[in-house]
């Protein structure tokens, strides 16, 4: 399988999560051209990383990818158990994509002193710290979200919680996990393929950074 990734990109983590933890054989490469450029919305139309390559077409959306990987790898499946199981590791992923992360991604605008607004700013930390205060109410650690294996949904939030710990600091702010997701956060990172890919993100997000971010 073709991967278009990089490793800062936490959204590429999340699907090299699923790919890795199955055993599954693919090949990452960085988007042609960059992401978000013409050259490469000429393959992948909304220009963003994770894309995957499909026969001669592309695929692109975390998620999208990943229930293509379970459909068409069902051995070790990762959205697993009862449909109400199934629809609970969807849930909790769609949680992270739609509600936790983006208030994240958009603090890096503020990262330059030329874009900064401290108003916006503090308004996406404050998001996003009370949605990873929700996440509490949305599971039981078991030790992991669904059940007591490594599925779907913790594949979703491991490298945004690691970029959180690197970027909230940068923004004069600590990382607090609540109880539950500290005890799952413990038990996914002890994991040794999620946490080499998170601290291979970690790694260069921090050389990003230090080159100056651009
Ligand atoms: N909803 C998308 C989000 C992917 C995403 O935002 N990826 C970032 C890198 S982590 C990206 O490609 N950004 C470029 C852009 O937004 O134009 C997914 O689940 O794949």
């Amino acid at each position: 399988m073709e991967l278009f990734s990089l490793p800062v990109s936490t959204y590429s983590s999340k699907v090299r999560l699923l790919l890795e933890l199955k055993g599954i054989d693919y090949t990452a490469a960085p988007p042609p051209g960059g992401y978000s450029t013409p050259e490469y919305m000429q393959l992948v139309p909304l220009g963003t990383i994770p894309a995957i390559k499909v026969e001669n077409e592309y695929l692109s959306e975390s998620d999208v990818i990943m229930e293509y990987i379970e459909e068409q790898h069902p051995e070790k499946p990762m959205l697993r158990g009862s449909a109400l199981e199934r629809a609970k590791h969807r849930y909790l992923a769609r949680y992270h994509d739609l509600w936790l992360e983006p208030h994240l991604r958009r603090t890096f605008a503020h990262m330059d002193p030329a874009t900064n607004d401290d108003v916006e700013l503090n308004a996406h930390l404050d998001k996003f710290e009370e949605r990873l205060q929700k996440l509490e109410e949305l599971f039981e650690p078991q030790p992991f979200m669904v059940d007591g294996e490594i599925g779907y949904a913790d594949c979703a939030f491991p490298a945004t919680i690691a970029l959180a710990e690197i970027l909230m600091p940068i923004f004069g702010r600590k990382l607090k996990l609540g109880s539950k997701t500290a005890v799952w956060y413990k038990a996914v990172m002890g994991n040794e393929t999620v946490n080499s890919i998170v601290n291979e993100g970690v790694q260069a997000t921090l050389d990003w950074l230090n080159s100056g971010g651009g």
